[in-house]
């Protein structure tokens, strides 16, 4: 039995995992993180796959923090294993902790695997987000992508790793999100096959399309394609930190001026980054979340899809 609230932010669900998660022993959260990953992938596919899930959701699931003045530390992980940061989740986690009680409005810390971020809970499902620092790691690298040709793109990352481009093979809107993910799957491929990574070897797992908003209120559109192989309804958090980490890096965007994201089902964060003590861009994120739901999930034995449904070996 697990006890689990459901939230979205800009449509983007997050599950937050209250009760009935496993046990990641001992260790930085970083271990353990990864920990989830390796020992505990039926309980990732169980939670997040459907019957019980469904595509795109983000799963949370809460540890003590290390610092006991944190309101709590916690992994985010998909179906495919665990996640950096993730800017939709951390605001559907604080949305929910303040619908639960457990946090007052106001400021709080929220430990991660890649570091702290700060939550500021506003009234109205409204938070604040200030992510880790995030960087431009390589500009303007040219691909030969296998059924899409030429694309140019930035690697940044947000919390995650991510290849930015604005060469987009379609417009940016849901009548074109089959095309979108078959050609960031074949980016994503691509970059995998040709050993291109972020610093450390780290696996490019996060492709960003850019493009001009559709709101006149907005300064950008994009589509980001997920690990899962799926699509972020919302701006995504960490590829919209990323975007700034670029931005900034080109003098386009100073310090505190505010940059609306528009995501490609249309919604949007109100972001703008502050420098930190080192000249580091540490991005800040406003976005709006909405519980949608309080359940208890149940696994019997003879359920042949306790696991979730998944592709056959
Ligand atoms: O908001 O950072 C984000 C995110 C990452 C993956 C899905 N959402």
């Amino acid at each position: 039995m697990m006890r689990v609230i459901d939230s979205h932010t800009g449509g983007e669900p997050t599950r937050v995992i209250l009760e009935g998660g496993p046990d990641l022993g001992s260790g930085s959260l970083a271990e353990r993180a990864e920990r989830l990953q390796a020992e505990h992938a039926d309980f990732c596919a169980a939670v997040l796959l459907e019957p019980r899930g469904r595509e795109a959701m983000v799963g949370a699931l809460f540890l003590p923090p290390e610092n006991p003045k944190s309101l709590t530390a916690v992994v985010y992980f998909n179906a495919a294993g665990n996640l950096g940061m993730c800017g939709h989740a951390t605001i559907g986690l604080a949305v929910t902790l303040s619908y639960l009680g457990r946090a007052d409005p106001g400021v709080h810390i929220i430990e991660t695997p890649v570091g702290p971020v700060q939550v500021e809970i506003r009234f109205g499902n409204r938070v604040v987000v200030q992510n880790v620092p995030s960087f431009r790691y390589k500009k303007d690298l040219s691909l030969e992508v296998p059924g899409l040709g030429a694309i140019k793109g930035d690697i940044a990352w947000g919390g995650n790793w991510f290849f930015l481009t604005p060469d987009a093979p379609t417009p940016l809107d849901l009548t074109h999100k089959d095309e979108l993910t078959r050609a960031a799957l074949a980016v994503q491929r691509h970059l995998s096959l040709a050993g291109i990574t972020g610093t450390d070897g780290a696996e490019i797992d996060h492709i960003e399309f850019m493009g001009a908003p559709k709101g006149t209120d907005a300064h950008g559109r994009n589509f980001v394609l997920c690990p899962d192989g799926a699509y972020d309804r919302s701006p995504c958090g960490t590829g919209s930190s990323a975007k700034l980490a670029c931005l900034a890096e080109d003098g386009l965007l100073p310090p505190g001026q505010i940059w609306v994201q528009e995501s490609v089902i249309g919604s949007s964060y109100r972001l703008h980054y502050q420098r930190g003590v080192k000249g580091e861009i540490i991005p800040i994120i406003e976005g709006e979340a909405h519980v949608m739901a309080e359940a208890t999930l149940l696994f019997a034995e003879n359920d042949p899809y306790r696991t979730g449904i998944r592709a056959e070996a």
